[in-house]
């Protein structure tokens, strides 16, 4: 630990959007939750000085780096936050992890499956020594989620035989929003299919505790050039109708169907594109004894079909999700007044914590990351094997 005062040290790497939301978390954890260790929010690390210093005065970092390696060189911080793009995951996380730091590294893992190997790696070594790792599928840490978790490995779904996974934004409809980090296959990996795909495929085998063992899947780019130069926000941006335009190298949109290790089969969908769906992240699941359903954009409710019930007054049943015997709840607010995005982020933190306190490898670990590459690699592999894969329907 950084000194004896049981505190944690955090070093935090990028500061935009995940940056952010990263930064509330350290900073509201420890104020309503119990922490065995106390996080320090030691220091952000940015290449632009100017904004990585706005960011710690607005969140509370207690100093500016501009060099990651700057981080893993100090005493007083013991946990890396990985928030850049995904082009960097590797380097840092194993290098940090090498350098005796736990880590917690934004998803997806990395951008090939080779990286996500060497990190996964690279954390199993980790861990024989004590150092922690966690990749950010946040949404595991959503209430509803936690507790569709709960309802499927209690057996209350039976023997689960569908899947339906949907992750629907529409950012990107407007043809002239400007290119950004995210429309960039060097950085970001790929596009809808990574970095938001891969929360439905985590969520999808997290719940159901089954891996995807086949898909079949398709990518689109419906828009292939967009303005370079115009000004990118967190999602979305503006550039002027007549910006020069340059290529946009990653889908816009996947949609792909999956086999489960259990037998049921799965329909997954993650795009950019759905106008009117801001982040609509939506799972179902059938089972032989019920169903249930969770919709982000009504995250403080889950929905379950109990089969067992009297037919006659059986019927979807809308649990708001808000009770104290609800996961994470009970730090939070009395019943009914709800829980909002950032609140994932803290649990995350909350966990992560816990865990390092107690020496034990917290989930979703690089092993459960690299699961999830390896469906990204096999969806686009299947994409583009797509004219041996598909069938012409005659007309
Ligand atoms: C962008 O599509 C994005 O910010 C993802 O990168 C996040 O993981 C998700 O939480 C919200 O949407």
């Amino acid at each position: 630990m950084s000194d004896t005062r049981n505190e944690l040290g955090v070093g935090m790497i990028g500061y935009a959007f995940m940056g952010a939301a990263h930064s509330q978390a350290w900073r509201t954890a420890p104020a309503f939750f119990d922490l065995p260790l106390h996080p320090r929010m030691r220091a952000v690390c940015g290449r632009n000085e100017d904004a990585a210093g706005d960011v710690a005065r607005r969140f509370g970092w207690e100093s500016v780096e501009t060099d990651w390696r700057a981080l893993l060189t100090r005493d007083d911080i013991d946990v890396i936050d990985i928030c850049s793009p995904g082009n960097t995951h590797a380097e840092i996380a194993i290098a940090a992890l090498e350098a005796g730091k736990h880590v917690l590294c934004e998803k997806p893992l990395a951008n090939t499956v080779a990286e996500a190997e060497a990190m996964s790696a690279a954390a199993a070594e980790a861990s024989t020594h004590g150092v922690r790792a966690m990749v950010g599928f946040t949404y595991r840490r959503t209430p509803a989620v936690a507790l569709a978790r709960q309802l499927v490995a209690s057996g209350r779904l039976g023997t689960i035989r569908h899947v339906r996974g949907q992750y629907l934004q529409d950012w990107l409809c407007d043809e002239n929003v400007p290119m950004s980090w995210r429309l960039d296959k060097t950085v970001a990996g790929s596009g809808a299919l990574g970095d938001i795909g891969a929360h439905i495929i985590d969520m999808a085998q997290f719940v159901t505790g089954t891996p995807i063992t086949s898909v079949s899947g398709l990518l689109e780019t419906f828009v292939p050039t967009r303005p370079v130069g115009g000004e990118p926000t967190a999602l979305g941006g503006t550039a002027g109708a007549d910006a020069e335009r340059g290529p946009v190298t990653v889908d816009d949109a996947a949609a792909f169907t999956a086999r489960f290790a259990g037998g049921a089969i799965g329909v997954f969908e993650a795009t950019r594109f759905a106008t009117g769906r801001k982040n609509a992240l939506r799972l179902e699941i059938n089972g032989s004894r019920g169903s249930l359903a969770f919709d982000f954009e009504d995250m403080n409710v889950l929905e379950f079909y109990d089969a067992t019930e009297d037919p006659s007054t059986a019927g979807f049943r809308r649990i708001i999700v808000t009770e104290a015997t609800h996961p994470y709840i009970a730090a939070w607010w009395p019943p009914g007044h709800g829980l909002g995005y950032e609140h994932g982020f803290t649990h995350q933190v909350v966990d992560l914590v816990n865990d390092i306190a107690k020496g034990a490898d917290p989930t979703p670990s690089f092993a459960d990351g690299l699961a999830v590459q390896r469906v990204l690699a096999a969806i686009e592999a299947s994409a583009s094997a797509g004219s041996v894969m598909t069938w012409e329907v005659p007309g």
